[in-house]
């Protein structure tokens, strides 16, 4: 009598728990599902992804000694379902009972309580704040921000604390960490790692069955192996640590990485665990090698944004997806998908996208999102584009960055104020406006950035929500203060352009 060990394409750690429950004739399932690959038109890369680095994973298990029933994507008998797989394979095997670590999404979780079998669910320790510490760190909170939830983060894992105080006397160094872009970079980005026979095989696959998903499968290059993922780490370290906090917020057009780690990828399917990501940074401030704002302001990304996503995501439940607090109705337009745009830095971000499946957090942020939310995109439109488009992306911490930080769709769960801006913002941040058609300091009229006045009109739409937010009234009075044929020319521009937008025009 054996036990069916689940093992789920972003489990892939030796640390997996349920791994070391497994005993010597427990029979490890790992599946490449057709439920999986086809619930959002994934990036062709993202899957190749997780396909090379589960078999590469299946193959280092089977070398470890252990029974690995693997199932490939195109298996004639493949069931295409975590739930028909399993039933199926509990049958072979005689398996009395199936042990799976709790799996990162509400969508899995569900399908495997609908089994027959006896199933073991165990907690998920590849990540380092259980449900517990963040139920009881939210409970009886009027806002859940994650600076004070960051804090706790850093007591309890030890990281540049110096007894009971934060190393260098504060908590928080962002201050320090948005320099406007540099004139030129001294990186030349993540390590790129060369195809090997497994990858070979399976980038023929998702050629064969996934390429008519946005995406450029040809420039992949992410590690597939843990050895891989750690090379990445070392590499980020070394050459771009020292400089991450200084141009956290920046982006160059031609430059997709700037001083970015690129290792979400890895940490997402298990390749990599998040402390010892933040060891390795620890490790470089203490040895003199990288400077605390760059290294604290990693930190924080790891053990405070990341930790506190999959809180929320967790402590929200399902109905979190749906959430549309400022009505939001408008389809997604085509230059998500690659329509050709005049908006220089749209273009850019999703060039980049479609090119390596990645942009960075301003980018998702402050372009992609900030457009979606000023031109009131449908948030689950939006959202299932995320979820769609980057090597990364998982709904525990896609939904809540997209549906809460970016959209606003929580009304306010993690956001305290809507994150938009006008061009200036980007302007300031990247080089994208000197090469536009569109002129950044131009606030009306044909040629003006579309962003200088959309962000009016947004603010306008939700004016009865915002106006009395304490850190917005400053936009509120500046509008106000506007004249009036000023202010009916920005609105009237506004629908101009949104009207062209939802025509398909070229904008
Ligand atoms: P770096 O900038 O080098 O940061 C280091 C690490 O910090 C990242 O690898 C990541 O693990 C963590 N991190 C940083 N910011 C966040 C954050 N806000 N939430 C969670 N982790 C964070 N991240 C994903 O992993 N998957 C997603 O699907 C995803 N979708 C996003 C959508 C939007 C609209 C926004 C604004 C952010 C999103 N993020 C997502 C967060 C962030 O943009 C990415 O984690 C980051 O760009 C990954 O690249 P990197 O490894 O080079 O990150
Ligand atoms: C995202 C993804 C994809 C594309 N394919 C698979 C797969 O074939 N098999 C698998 O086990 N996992 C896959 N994943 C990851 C899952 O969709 C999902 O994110 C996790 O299993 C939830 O914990
Ligand atoms: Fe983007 Fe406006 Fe700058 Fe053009 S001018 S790149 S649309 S912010």
């Amino acid at each position: 009598m054996s036990r069916l060990i689940v093992i789920l394409g972003d489990q892939l750690s030796h640390q997996n728990p349920a791994l070391q429950q497994a005993a010597p004739d427990d029979v490890i399932l790992m599946a490449e599902l057709r439920t999986e690959a086809r619930y959002v038109p994934h990036h062709p890369q993202k899957i190749a992804l997780i396909f090379s680095a589960m078999r590469h994973f299946a193959k280092e298990l089977r070398t470890a000694g252990r029974t690995v029933a693997y199932v490939k994507y195109d298996d004639p008998d493949n069931q295409g379902s975590f739930a028909d797989e399993i039933e199926k394979h509990a049958m072979a095997y005689s398996a009395t009972e199936v042990i799976v670590t709790e799996p990162s999404e509400w969508r899995v979780i569900d399908e495997l309580h609908g089994l027959t079998l006896p199933l073991r669910m165990v907690e998920n320790t590849l990540f380092l704040a259980s449900h517990e510490m963040f139920e009881t760190w939210a409970q009886g909170r009027k806002a859940l921000r994650m600076e004070y939830f960051y804090r706790d983060m850093r007591r309890l894992t030890g990281l540049l604390m110096d007894g009971k105080d934060p190393v260098g006397g504060a908590w928080n160094f962002d201050a320090e960490n948005r320099k406007a872009p540099p004139k030129s970079i001294t990186h030349s980005g993540p390590i790129s790692f060369e195809a090997d026979a497994v990858t070979q095989e399976v980038l023929q696959l998702v050629e064969r069955d996934f390429s008519f998903h946005f995406g450029d499968l040809s420039k992949f290059s992410y590690g597939v192996t843990r050895d891989q993922a750690l090379a990445a780490l070392d590499h980020f370290v070394e050459h771009a640590l020292p400089s991450f906090g200084d141009f956290q917020d920046a982006m160059l057009a031609g430059e997709p990485f700037l001083y970015h780690a690129v290792i979400s990828p890895y940490l997402n399917i298990g390749l990599l665990h998040p402390l010892e990501v933040c060891r390795a940074a620890e490790r470089a401030y203490y040895d003199g090698l990288a400077p605390l704002n760059a290294v604290e302001g990693f930190i924080r990304q790891i053990i405070g944004w990341r930790e506190y996503v999959r809180g929320i995501y967790f402590l929200k439940g399902r109905e979190y997806m749906s959430g549309n607090a400022l009505g939001a109705t408008r389809a997604l337009p085509d230059l998500y998908w690659g329509q050709p745009t005049l908006m220089n830095c749209l273009s850019h971000s999703v060039a980049q996208t479609q090119e390596h499946a990645y942009a960075h957090h301003i980018q998702r942020l402050m372009v992609l999102g900030n457009f979606a939310l000023l031109t009131g995109v449908a948030p689950q439109q939006i959202h299932e584009w995320f979820l769609a488009v980057y090597i990364d992306a998982y709904e525990w911490v896609e939904a809540p960055n997209v549906i809460g930080m970016s959209q606003f769709a929580d009304d306010g769960v993690i956001a305290s104020k809507p994150y938009v801006s006008s061009g200036a913002y980007i302007n300031r941040m990247s080089d994208y406006c000197k090469g536009c058609s569109y002129k950044v300091a131009q606030k009306t009229g044909p040629k003006a950035c579309p962003f200088n006045v959309l962000y009016w009109d947004f603010l306008l739409r939700h004016e009865q929500k915002f106006s009395s937010n304490p850190r917005m009234g400053q936009m509120y009075r500046t509008w106000a203060k506007m004249d009036e044929d000023r202010r009916a020319t920005v609105l009237e521009d506004a629908q101009r352009f949104l009207t062209c937008l939802d025509q398909g025009e070229l904008v």
